[in-house]
């Protein structure tokens, strides 16, 4: 347990303002372009942004290598200028037609090779958007049928794609971002557990850690707050995007505690408890607003979902935790549980 109280900053990727389109039917909210969206940020109270490659220099495969650069620039001025921090960037490898079999566990060495590319360039940007962190959410490293990979050689690639992303950068850090399935039905990595494994086997362990999402633990029917216990006890939690998830279903990214208010209240106090936030970690959102949502008040779901943290980070500071500990004492765990439930209602 810290004794000293973290001041956690926020961060969220421009994705979480959308058009509201969905598999099942088109836009319905006109588009906010980066240029407006990054005057949103400090006024919605967040300071750190996150990034795909393409979401610094859209067409990235279209461009040269120095055009990238060029483009990289301009995004750092920018977001210079507004006060804001590039907290991790993704190179985004579910999209294009190279990855429809998986980026670096594509059965196409020619389209692995693809993948390793496009990610070093997005080292590349990290650079000069002074960004440490590149995320890599391995969406499409899965298959559709079990026989067309081998799960294990699939680990190798993976592991030696991180490899080549380490020697390509010194100081760069990578964070996995597990998910157990969609795009693919099941994907490999599907947990922190998994993503740390790899990291103890990679050429240098303590630049490899984990990012972890709240739906994603979910949907691998797995708790958050424990998930997010298991990396911070290896000191591998180095982000996390909040959010709910309603069952086991599509990736649903909803508000913060929308759904299950103590589950969201446990992942801050483990947050909390074990002093995250004091290397500069950011809280991260990934949550999508209603479809319903007029477009002038498409925000509320990031102001929801944060105003959510800080709410239940005042339950978490104010629970007793002597008459917590006199339950624990007396392994009255129904007593207990009772006592958090009065505190998070307020009774
Ligand atoms: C999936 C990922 C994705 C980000 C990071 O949940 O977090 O939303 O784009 O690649
Ligand atoms: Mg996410």
């Amino acid at each position: 347990m810290s004794d000293s109280l973290a001041e956690y900053r926020f961060s969220f990727g421009p994705w979480n303002i959308h058009e509201g389109a969905d598999p099942f039917g088109p836009p319905v909210r006109a588009s906010y372009h980066f240029d407006e969206k990054v005057e949103l940020y400090r006024d919605l109270g967040f300071e750190g942004i996150q990034f795909h490659d393409d979401d610094v220099v859209p067409n990235i495969d279209e461009l040269t290598h120095s055009q990238i650069m060029e483009r990289a620039k301009v995004v750092k001025e920018q977001i210079d200028n507004h006060g804001l921090v590039a907290e991790v960037i993704a190179p985004r490898l579910w999209e294009s037609y190279q990855t429809i079999d998986g980026a670096f566990t594509s059965n196409s060495e020619k389209e692995r090779q693809y993948a390793l590319d496009r990610s070093k360039r997005c080292v590349d940007i990290a650079n000069v958007i002074d960004c440490k962190n590149l995320v890599l959410w391995l969406a499409r490293e899965g298959t559709y049928i079990r026989e067309s990979k081998s799960s294990s050689d699939a680990v190798g690639h993976i592991l030696d794609a991180i490899n080549v992303l380490l020697e390509h950068d010194p100081e760069i850090r990578i964070l996995i971002e597990p998910k157990p399935n969609e795009p693919m039905d099941i994907a490999y990595i599907p947990t922190i557990g998994h993503a740390i494994g790899l990291a103890y086997t990679s050429d240098d362990p303590k630049r490899v850690g984990g990012l972890i999402e709240s739906a994603h633990a979910i949907l691998a029917g797995l708790e958050p707050s424990d998930e997010m216990g298991y990396a911070l006890y290896h000191k591998k939690l180095w982000s996390v995007h909040l959010n709910d998830q309603n069952g086991l279903k599509f990736d649903q990214d909803k508000a913060f505690g929308s759904v299950n208010i103590r589950r969201a209240f446990n992942q801050v106090r483990v947050l909390e408890e074990n002093g995250y936030g004091m290397n500069g970690e950011f809280v991260g959102l990934d949550v999508k607003v209603m479809r319903t949502q007029p477009r002038e008040i498409s925000t509320k779901h990031l102001l929801s979902s944060r105003k959510t943290f800080l709410n239940l980070l005042e339950k978490v500071r104010t629970l007793d935790k002597k008459t917590e500990q006199e339950f624990i004492e007396a392994r009255d765990y129904e007593g207990l549980d009772f006592y958090i439930l009065q505190h998070l209602i307020g009774v």
